[in-house]
């Protein structure tokens, strides 16, 4: 309490002690820990609700993203079996004409003569001709004999048919043959497939080869295709591209794909597999193989096209996440600062009590507990206040009594004047002060003549009244820096600063004789008293208090022994006393 009273004070004693209010401390503010608390209690159970629903939403979509694909593949591996079938067939059909094995026969068995063989082979060459016509998935259509030279064949000049191994042992032993798939420049993938020609006892008279192109079975999975963004590819185990859709991006697709891929596919025949296709693309595919053959069909998407679904699912819950916790943040900022705010204010106040400003009044804005603490701690402070004001008008009202105090503590109560204590302090302090200045003052003591007797005469009462009327005429007659003081009983000590003997003598005798003229009485009685006065001079007759005072008292005794009413300088030879007249010393 005093601390704060003396304000200023107390700030630089006690500066150390005082409390830090956490202006800047952000980081450990309510605020920012009501913030962190909710984003927590956000993120945590919005993210992983997120991951959840995301991560079901991604099986749900990546199955269905398969199947479509599997789908589409099996589909589509059924058509290319079909199809290669229904090619076998072609060419076992084409094989089995009569006009073949007759003229064959006749070519290589009957010896005919020159014109006849001629005939023959063009027959045959019509007859390759004309199928091969007909039949479009047929780049050619071919007869070789058993050396496997070309007899005949549909193309005008015929490229040499790539003969799979061991073809001549397939044909003897009556079964198809089956070229491996292979590539054929500015043509594509192509095939071949052989058909032995038997003539009369089992003769083996040649083979019909054919050479198959992809270029329908590729226009029929087109036809598959409903997804723009899918596509469809056959392909051999060997990684070798038979045919695709769409038929426009074939060129890019005679590329092979990648062997490890393929080999994936051949060993586990699922899907699907994330793999960079021919182009570099990222692409998702699945594969079916094409039942008895080492072909299968892939069927492939656009990685990013098929997951762009997930992705936007993705996205937009992350959003939705973002956007809850943008939300859930702001009303935890909110809530902080309407707290946080008040409780600022609050703290301010209190920092500003704690330095001695009692002049705070918080205001209240909220009707929380915190607004609650607020007017509690206004109304401890206007307490505080009240009790500083009480505190300072006791602390006047003491000053005032002191003072009073000081004054009574030096002051004599009967005259006014000072009193001993104080006069013997104020003359230590003159001699002092005379000394070091090498000035002079004089002394004097009076003592009212026979006052005993005036007392028995007239009362205590009219003493009394004499000796403040004698008071109060010292008090009038010496100078401003004159001192007078009552010493005891009827005597009376005056300091005369800057005074010389003579000057001192002077004014005692000039006291005396306004003493001697002045009335005494308090009721219009005419009461005299007389005065006799000691006069000693500094540096003269003395030069501390004690001989100073000494002497004094000495020429008062002289003024008494010589009979009272008169002045006596310490000192003075007889020359003066003889010259002196005697005075009247019976009024007393
Ligand atoms: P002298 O001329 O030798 O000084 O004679 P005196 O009677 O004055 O001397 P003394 O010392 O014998 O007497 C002093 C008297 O002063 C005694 C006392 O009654 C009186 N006196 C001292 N103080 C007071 C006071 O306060 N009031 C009154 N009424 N009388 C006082
Ligand atoms: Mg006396
Ligand atoms: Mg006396």
């Amino acid at each position: 309490m005093f601390d704060i009273l003396l304000g200023d004070a107390y700030l630089t004693t006690e500066d150390q002690n005082k409390p830090h209010f956490p202006h800047t401390a952000h980081w450990n503010s309510i605020k920012t820990k009501i913030i962190v608390f909710a984003v927590i209690a956000t993120v945590i159970p919005s993210v992983s609700m997120w991951w959840v629903s995301y991560v079901q939403n991604r099986k749900f979509l990546s199955e269905k993203i398969t199947q479509e694909l599997m789908d589409l593949s099996a589909q589509a591996a059924r058509e290319v079996d079909l199809w290669f079938k229904e090619r076998l067939y072609d060419v076992r059909v084409f094989s089995s004409s009569y006009l073949l094995s007759e003229n064959l026969e006749k070519i290589f068995f009957t010896n005919p003569r020159q014109t006849e063989t001629a005939v023959a082979l063009r027959r045959l060459k019509d007859y390759l001709g004309s199928v091969r016509e007909k039949f479009i998935p047929y780049d050619e259509l071919a007869l070789i004999d058993v050396q496997g030279n070309t007899v005949a064949s549909s193309a005008a000049s015929s490229n040499p048919v790539n003969m799979p191994e061991k073809w001549l042992e397939t044909a003897q032993a009556g079964k198809r043959i089956l070229g491996e798939p292979y590539r054929e420049e500015g043509n594509g993938a192509v095939m071949v497939i052989g058909e032995p020609i038997q003539g009369g006892q089992g003769r083996l008279l040649g083979v019909l080869v054919a050479k198959l192109n992809f270029h329908t079975i590729g226009s029929s999975l087109e036809s598959y295709v409903q997804d723009q963004e899918v596509e469809l590819q056959l392909v051999t185990r060997g990684g070798l591209l038979l045919a695709g859709s769409p038929a426009a991006r074939l060129e890019a697709m005679k590329r092979v794909l990648p062997k490890p891929i393929v080999e994936k596919f051949f060993s586990g025949e699922t899907g699907p597999l994330g793999f960079n296709d021919s182009e570099g693309r990222k692409v998702v595919g699945t594969l079916k193989k094409v039942p008895e053959l080492n072909w299968g069909v892939v069927a492939k998407k656009d990685r990013e096209k098929a997951y762009a679904q997930i992705v936007r699912l993705r996205n937009l819950t992350l959003l939705l996440v973002a956007a809850v916790l943008v939300g859930i943040g702001l009303c935890a900022y909110l809530l902080g600062v309407a707290m946080v705010r008040p409780l600022g204010l609050l703290t301010r106040g209190a920092a500003r009590v704690s330095a001695g400003d009692l002049e705070v009044d918080v205001p209240v804005r909220t009707r929380t507990e915190i607004g609650y603490l607020t007017e509690v701690f206004n109304h401890m402070v206007a307490k505080l206040r009240e009790g500083r004001q009480e505190l300072a008008a006791a602390n006047e009202a003491l000053l005032g009594k002191n003072k009073q105090l000081e004054h009574l503590s030096i002051t004599d109560s009967l005259t006014g004047l000072f009193n001993r204590s104080h006069l013997m302090d104020t003359l230590a302090g003159e001699v002092a002060r005379s000394r070091r200045h090498n000035r002079p003052f004089t002394l004097l003591i009076m003592d009212i003549d026979r006052f005993k007797r005036f007392n028995d005469t007239h009362g205590h009462l009219a003493g009394d009244e004499a000796l403040r009327r004698t008071g109060f005429l010292l008090r009038d007659t010496i100078r401003n820096c004159d001192y007078a003081a009552r010493y005891g009983g009827e005597e009376f000590v005056l300091i005369l600063p800057e005074t010389g003997p003579e000057q001192g003598v002077e004014t005692a005798e000039r006291i005396r004789k306004q003493v001697a003229e002045q009335e005494m009485g308090s009721d219009g009685e005419p009461l005299r008293v007389t005065v006799s006065v000691g006069v000693a001079s500094f540096p003269r007759d003395g030069e501390d208090p004690r001989s100073l005072m000494k002497r004094a008292d000495a020429a008062l005794y002289e003024a008494k022994r010589r009979g009272r009413n008169r002045v006596v300088l310490s000192g003075e030879g007889r020359k003066r006393k003889q010259q002196e007249t005697p005075r009247q010393v019976q009024s007393a």
